[in-house]
């Protein structure tokens, strides 16, 4: 025996950097069929649904939910936050061609109240990503600090639901842009600061920003918050539990997509 204990290097860089890319895990033509289906829905978006149809998408599309479930993008969260896996939401964040929509930098849990603070973000993306058309930025380490304050800026080109942003200065010469292909993952720590950039080219960026939460996390603030069991065992039993979708769009999917959604709808969704 060596002595040297060997750590998973996922987990490793992990804890070290806060973020992890990129992994190899979704198939091309599985992103690429996701990606078609989100521009359906940007270019017709669902009529009289009471809450926004890109947040919590894996309620309402069985395939936004078959995304989230996929085997190896659950490894790869297994490696960061153990085998008791929730899943509390898949977003997604799209960008259309020439749009001005960009992401200032934040935390994920300015408005998250955890015990602990280890809710995982894997982002799937959807088509390739790169900085000319927004990919994410990473600022390396942050995650060990606590939560640093935000201003709420409210603004229009904001993708984010109260536009709020780090109140402090970040030194963009020590950030890592996310570059991925389609159906590759990026992970990031809840409370890693990041942001993205305006998509300046002709096509769209897409991708699905996916939470996890391992099951021994308990909310501590705001208001409840759902999540479905995808991998292991819940002993702790400290979220309410919300339904997978078995149709697109039926009854019973935009039910539970209500029922998840409309404690947080006066909170601008934030705190979902
Ligand atoms: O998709 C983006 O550009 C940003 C997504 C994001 O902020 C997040 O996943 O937390």
């Amino acid at each position: 025996m060596s002595g040297v204990i060997e750590l998973c290097p996922i987990a490793d860089r992990y804890s070290q950097q806060g973020f992890y890319f990129p992994v190899d895990a979704v198939p091309t033509d599985m992103a690429n069929d996701a990606a078609r289906r989100t521009e359906q829905l940007m270019a017709a978006p669902p009529q009289g649904l009471k809450h926004p149809w890109n947040l919590k998408a894996h309620l309402l599309f069985d395939w936004a939910y078959a995304l989230t479930v996929h085997p190896a993008v659950l490894d790869a969260v297994e490696a960061v936050i153990g085998p008791n896996i929730l899943l509390q939401a898949a977003d997604i964040f799209a960008k259309p061609a020439h749009g001005t929509k960009h992401i200032n930098w934040h935390q994920d849990a300015n408005y998250w109240g955890f015990d602990p603070f280890e809710l995982c973000t894997a982002w799937i993306a959807l088509t390739d990503v790169f900085p000319e058309n927004g990919c994410m930025r990473f600022m390396p380490g942050t995650h060990r600090q606590s939560k640093i304050p935000h201003n709420e800026t409210f603004a229009a080109d904001s993708d984010l639901t109260r536009g709020q942003e780090i109140a402090v200065d970040i030194d963009e010469t020590k950030t890592v842009p996310v570059i991925l292909k389609a159906g590759q993952i990026s992970l990031h720590h809840c409370l890693l600061a990041h942001a993205s950039g305006p998509n300046t080219t002709d096509g769209p960026r897409i991708g699905v920003a996916v939470r996890y939460l391992p099951a021994h996390v308990r909310q501590t603030e705001g208001p409840p918050m759902s999540a479905i069991l995808v991998r292991g065992e819940d002993r702790q039993g400290n979220f309410i539990c919300d339904a997978p979708p078995s149709r697109e769009l039926d009854a019973a999917a935009i039910a539970s997509h209500e029922r998840a959604m409309a404690p947080h709808a006066a909170a601008n969704y934030a705190t979902a």
